[in-house]
């Protein structure tokens, strides 16, 4: 049996039972086997979720880009560690083999040096998705650094709100980026965010578009010029297991963004377990996660956990539809894409346009499809399932968040079998309890709660960037020495999770506790319908009732509106019962979302109550200009 790399039912079976039983057994001897230390660590776990304070090999000494990088170098240095295909399909893709990628970690990093960036000092980093991004996150390990990623697609506000609560001392961005047929100024967006930063020492700065911008002299740099002069060997800092690796920000429901800071030893075996199994990568295989290096899942599941490998991991500077909506399957047919994970939202979209877009191309490489952020309803499910994977590739519907570090409850493909809309079972160490609103644990099957983890395992964000209090208000408050994730989830007859969703889109009605996704569901079924929002509003009788948000396909064909209403009521009744039937049903052109495809709920409840006086925080939507839309035809 083998404890990293798991091939069939039973061996998950066992080797998760293990996991239980003896969990420091058996993290260390997976820490052991696969990893390259500096020194072994005196402890393998010290926990304690009261304080709270987890800490995991501690004692040990390495550095992560060892792993991710000069491992590789003997046995497949002339490998592709990153293969970069850009936003315009007339670019050439750039195959970059891992001793490119450690000689360019390598002069970045000794780049990083000359500008005063030691062990422990934060680094912003806003790039687009270019090979640069990559590099640089790695020279920051490689130094020691903590990066702080954060999204290209913010504004000049949200990007200087980091910058200030992590007191970055650089910030590393680019002249400009290419969006679909568009391009952005980065660099004017750094420029007035960082008028109200004053820790920013230097900004170092990739040419992309090659746009005429300005440069501060003394603050800014071009950065080719300095890695052309860079010595090609930097040797890594040596850092403890439980050293910061790095600060990744999460909006939380109110307040300021929380930065939630991972560490080192435990995230790299944690990531690197997981995207092993979860992806069953074998050495020949491209692995393709189409989400941004500004997400969690960027950082887990395209830079460190394939890297640390030693897999060929793509990274794609463009979007879906552009040059129009078969750019996703051209890639794959392209570079015989093996493995592909992306979001619920982006099948959504994709599904809504002409199956020709997908039937022109080759996808047979296929041999794992993934899926991650938000459930995924059934006909999304089916689509990709039927469409994209032939019936013939595994879906791995992976749950997890920021605050995980990686993926927690996820099929292990070829042995799990899938059930749409389920991410059925816990991964090897993951301990799931489902909670009741009195703080007592649901045992058994055919159950539904709030989600919790009993356990710590290795990539457990060990606090909030300055605010442990809040962390432990957030995450360790609400049950009883338990990590509570914000989610609801039912665990079905046979032990399978399937998340309902954060508990906040949970709605009570009469007494019923509805989750939203099956709803969405269930009006998602009607052929009209391309996408729908579920919130609840005050209601004098029920406590709340349901507003129902729906985007129509786009048919051109003109539909009585009263009819469609009534069709997907039927729809909720036949599927759920008549509780869960929407007291009110709006149309909308789209509905408002983050930048990472998430729906903000909480603009919608608002809307609904009618009380949209102060809508708070909307600087992270991807489309600010939908809410005005709906607020003016609201019900
Ligand atoms: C990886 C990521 C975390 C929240 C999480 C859930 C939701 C993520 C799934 C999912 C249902 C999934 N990190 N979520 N994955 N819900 N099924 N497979 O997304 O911090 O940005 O978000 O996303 O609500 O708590 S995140």
């Amino acid at each position: 049996m083998s404890n990293y790399h798991i091939k069939h039912l039973e061996e998950y079976f066992q080797v998760y039972r293990k996991s239980v039983r003896y969990p420091e057994v058996f993290w260390e001897e997976v820490a052991e086997e696969h990893f390259l230390w500096r020194k072994k660590w005196d402890k393998v776990l010290e926990w304690d979720f009261t304080k709270p304070e987890i800490k995991w090999f501690q004692g040990a000494k390495l550095n992560i880009t060892e792993n991710c990088l000069d491992k590789h170098l003997y046995i497949r240095g002339d490998k592709t560690a990153i293969l970069f295909e850009p936003n315009n399909p007339d670019e050439e893709a750039q195959h970059i083999t891992y001793n490119q990628l450690h000689e360019r970690v390598c002069r970045f990093a000794n780049v990083l040096k000359s500008k005063g960036i030691q062990k422990g000092d934060r680094v912003v980093i806003y790039l687009p998705m270019i090979p640069e991004l990559a590099v640089s996150v790695l020279a920051c390990a490689r130094i020691g650094a903590i990066h702080s990623v954060v999204f290209a697609g913010f504004s000049s506000t949200a990007l200087s709100t980091r910058i200030n609560d992590c007191q970055a001392k650089m910030v590393i961005t680019s002249d400009g980026s290419y969006r679909g047929s568009k391009t952005i100024d980065l660099k004017g967006i750094v420029d007035e965010g960082l008028e109200d930063c004053t820790t920013v020492e230097n900004v170092l700065v990739a040419k992309r578009i090659n746009s005429d911008i300005d440069m501060k002299s003394g603050r800014d740099h071009w950065l080719q010029p300095l890695l052309d002069n860079a010595p090609t060997e930097c040797a890594p800092e040596i850092m403890d297991a439980e050293d910061p690796l790095f600060i990744l920000y999460t909006s939380g429901s109110t307040g300021r963004p929380k930065g939630m800071l991972h560490t080192t030893g435990g995230y790299m075996v944690y990531t690197a377990y997981t995207f092993k199994n979860v992806f069953q990568y074998k050495e020949n295989d491209i692995y393709w996660c189409t989400a941004d290096i500004g997400w969690i899942t960027g950082h887990s599941y395209i830079v460190y956990g394939p890297l640390a490998n030693g897999a060929t991991t793509v990274m794609f500077e463009g979007v879906p539809s552009y040059p129009d909506y078969g750019r996703f399957w051209e890639i794959v047919q392209k570079h015989k894409i093996t493995q592909f994970y992306t979001a619920p939202t982006a099948i959504r979209a994709l599904a809504k346009e002409n199956l020709d877009y997908v039937n022109k191309y080759d996808l047979s490489s296929l041999r794992v499809l993934g899926t991650v952020g938000e459930p995924i309803n059934e006909e999304a499910w089916h689509w990709y399932n039927d469409n994209i994977g032939d019936k013939k590739c595994p879906i791995v519907d992976t749950w997890w968040q920021t605050e995980t570090g990686g993926i927690l409850i996820s099929p292990v493909p070829f042995s799990t079998p899938t059930k749409p809309t389920y991410a059925t079972l816990p991964l090897p160490g993951i301990q799931p309890a489902l909670m009741d609103e009195n703080g007592n644990e649901i045992k058994g099957n055919s159950v539904e709660g709030r989600l919790c983890i009993k356990f710590p395992w290795p990539s457990i964000a060990r606090t909030i960037w300055g605010d442990h209090e809040r962390y432990k208000n957030t995450y360790f408050s609400a049950f009883d020495n338990k990590y509570f994730t914000g989610d609801g989830a039912l665990r079905d007859e046979v032990g399978y999770y399937r998340i309902t969703g954060r508990v906040d889109d949970v709605i009570i009605v009469s007494g019923h506790n509805l989750g939203t996704a099956p709803i969405e569901d269930s009006i998602n079924e009607h052929p009209a319908v391309a996408e729908s929002a579920i919130v609840g509003f005050p209601h004098d009788i029920k406590g709340n009732a349901l507003y129902g948000y729906v985007i129509l396909k786009e048919t051109g064909e003109v539909r009585d509106r009263d009819n469609l209403r009534r069709e997907i009521n039927q729809l909720i009744t036949d599927h759920i019962g008549p509780i869960a039937k929407l007291d009110k049903i709006q149309f909308v052109p789209g509905l408002p979302k983050t930048r990472s495809g998430k729906i903000m709920r909480r603009i919608l409840r608002k809307i609904a109550s009618k009380d949209t006086s102060n809508l708070g925080d909307t600087s992270t939507l991807l489309n600010p200009e939908v809410v005005e839309l709906i607020i003016k035809d609201a019900l």
